[in-house]
């Protein structure tokens, strides 16, 4: 299969823009797919999303930047082959090692949700004490799921036995174990349905919660379906585009993001509309970074 040869750059960007040494972001395309259970097929949102980033305009109007001029280098697709879903799970943790070590704001594109927590153990071991911002439709909070501890269905569960702190956003659909999980610990979730009046201000009021460096994953499936489908599990209701912006607009001007992932992506044909959003989202967070980089920007617009 493809996944054997090189993905494609990132937004098809000229040498110098992607060049690893000079990049200021990195793509970590990461085709991992071992216990979806409703719709497999997210093992090939990594090549989709890259395929689409060819489509973005590297302007962006509300930035007034061109975001790829920080530099966006894409890695080679990181695919362990091993059996055991443990030791595949070890692999990608070193893999995302290398370019955090290198000082590089990683976006890793999944796959399942299962590859979160070893990326953010390879953020943990090189930023120390970090908090984790989830945007999802489930809460991901299972300590098991058919059998495997590996699940994406509990991939919030092991980043909770990471001992870091977390805020969940746009969950609307738990368990009950998860939802009595979430009262007994006092985990911090805003729900889906609180999406729509939840305000900038809000939404700072809870990242003052988490501590001042944070790894944010993305579950497209956060999103309403109507817009984006292609997904595994898609669930009613979640945010809409621009109000989901304002939000990370935020998180990005108020925290140092170390890393992030974008996960769940099922590329299905004649729903290309979501893995473009996806593409656009990474791009967008590296814009977001950039200016949080920059502060007397911000302070300008
Ligand atoms: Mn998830």
């Amino acid at each position: 299969m493809s996944r054997s040869s090189s993905p494609p750059h990132f937004a098809d960007l000229a040498r110098a823009e992607r060049d690893y040494d000079a990049a200021r972001s990195v793509i970590l395309p990461i085709p991992y797919e071992r216990t979806t259970c409703y719709m497999k097929g997210t093992a090939e949102g990594p090549r989709a999303i890259l395929e689409a980033s060819h489509h973005l305009e590297l302007w962006d109007d509300e930035l007034e930047i061109e975001i790829s001029s920080q530099g966006i280098a894409t890695l080679p697709y990181l695919d362990p082959q091993d059996e055991r879903k443990a030791d595949a799970l070890d692999a990608i943790r070193e893999g995302a090692l290398e370019p955090m070590r290198d000082g590089k704001f990683v976006v890793a594109l999944g796959g399942e949700h299962a590859i979160t927590p070893p990326l953010v153990e390879a953020a943990k071991a090189i930023h120390g004490d970090i908090g984790v911002i989830q945007f999802d439709a489930h809460s991901d909070l299972r300590d098991s799921y058919e059998g495997s501890r590996h699940s994406h269905a509990c991939a919030m569960r092991r980043i909770l036995d990471l001992e870091l702190s977390t805020l969940a956003v746009g969950i609307r659909s738990i368990s009950t174990p998860e939802a009595q999980l979430i009262r007994d610990q006092e985990l911090p979730v805003i729900y889906g349905r609180q999406l729509p009046s939840l305000t900038p201000e809000a939404f700072r009021a809870e990242l003052d919660r988490l501590p001042e460096s944070v790894y944010l994953t993305f579950d497209v499936d956060y999103f309403d379906p109507g817009f984006l489908p292609a997904t595994g599990t898609p669930v009613p209701g979640g945010g809409e585009w621009y109000p989901t912006l304002a939000l990370l607009r935020e998180l990005f001007a108020s925290k140092r993001v170390v890393s992030m992932d974008i996960v769940e992506v099922r590329p299905t044909a004649g729903l290309h509309a979501t893995e473009f959003t996806a593409a656009s989202l990474a791009y967008k967070c590296m814009g977001y970074l950039a200016f949080g980089e920059d502060e007397p920007r911000w302070s300008d617009g």
